[in-house]
């Protein structure tokens, strides 16, 4: 694992992206401000200042995809609950990867498969944490209710020792991981989840996919159960 600490930065994933053929597997960006920070979907990351975490992986498990990637973001949700739940808290999951505590928006996780035509370049996993946080800015955040580990814990955060545990949670079972896929996690994940068995209303671009939350596929996917008895698995979409 190599660890590149910037001062400051636009986004983390664009730092990644643009250097990716010279960075190497397993090369941790990690930046101190992030001043253009990116959700998905051309949203916005709001940055909360110094303090916070913005930080990118970049992977290069092989040299072609793997139907598997994209459940990486699933992986990292989990590892990032283990942390949590290491400072006392109990945060919960909310489809695909969203990382709620006390039912509030902590972190957000962004992964962006990096190709060059066909050829199947690395990924960039981005993970922005609200460690070090005001009450007045995380209030300020439209869309959402957001917190930050400091003021669930009414306590100062370490960013160095919060970063370090996260990378090596993340490293510790990431080779297994992508041996074994999403099923290693389902049991972890699943008891983490705040979504199953409750009807949704979930966003797939420009529809609403209603139904009722009856499970997980082997493969992360939601299976969602509408009114008629017919079922839809989805794989990527925003619960509402
Ligand atoms: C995400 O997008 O949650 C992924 C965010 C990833 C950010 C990291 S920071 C390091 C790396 N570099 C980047 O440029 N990005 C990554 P999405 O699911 O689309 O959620 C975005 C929504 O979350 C916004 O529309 C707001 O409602 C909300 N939001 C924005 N900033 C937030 C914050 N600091 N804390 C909690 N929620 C926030």
């Amino acid at each position: 694992m190599k660890i590149i600490g910037l001062e400051e930065t636009d986004s983390t994933n664009n730092y990644a992206k643009i250097n990716i053929d010279t960075l190497a597997d397993r090369t941790v960006i990690h930046a101190k401000r992030q001043n253009a920070g990116r959700g998905r979907l051309n949203r916005k990351w709001v940055n909360l200042g110094e303090g916070n975490l913005f930080m990118s992986l970049v992977l290069k498990p092989s040299n072609f995809f793997n139907e598997i990637y994209p459940n990486i973001t699933q992986y990292l949700s989990v590892v990032l609950c283990n942390v949590l739940e290491s400072y006392g808290l109990k945060p919960q999951i909310k489809w695909p990867n969203d990382v709620l505590v006390n039912g509030k928006k902590i972190a957000g996780i962004l992964s962006e498969t990096v190709m060059q035509g066909s050829l199947f370049k690395g990924l960039v996993l981005g993970i922005g944490v609200n460690l070090n946080a005001k009450q007045a800015d995380v209030d300020s955040i439209p869309d959402k209710i957001v917190t930050s580990l400091n003021l669930e814990l009414k306590t100062d955060i370490n960013l160095e020792e919060f970063k370090n545990k996260l990378t090596d949670e993340f490293f510790k079972n990431y080779d297994k991981f992508l041996e074994n896929g999403f099923v290693m996690i389902k049991n972890e994940y699943i008891n983490r989840n705040c979504f199953l068995n409750k009807e949704l209303n979930v966003q797939l671009f420009n529809n609403i996919e209603s139904g009722f939350a009856k499970g997980i596929t082997d493969n992360g996917a939601l299976i969602l159960q509408n009114a008629n008895n017919e079922e839809s698995v989805l794989t990527i979409g925003d619960i509402l």
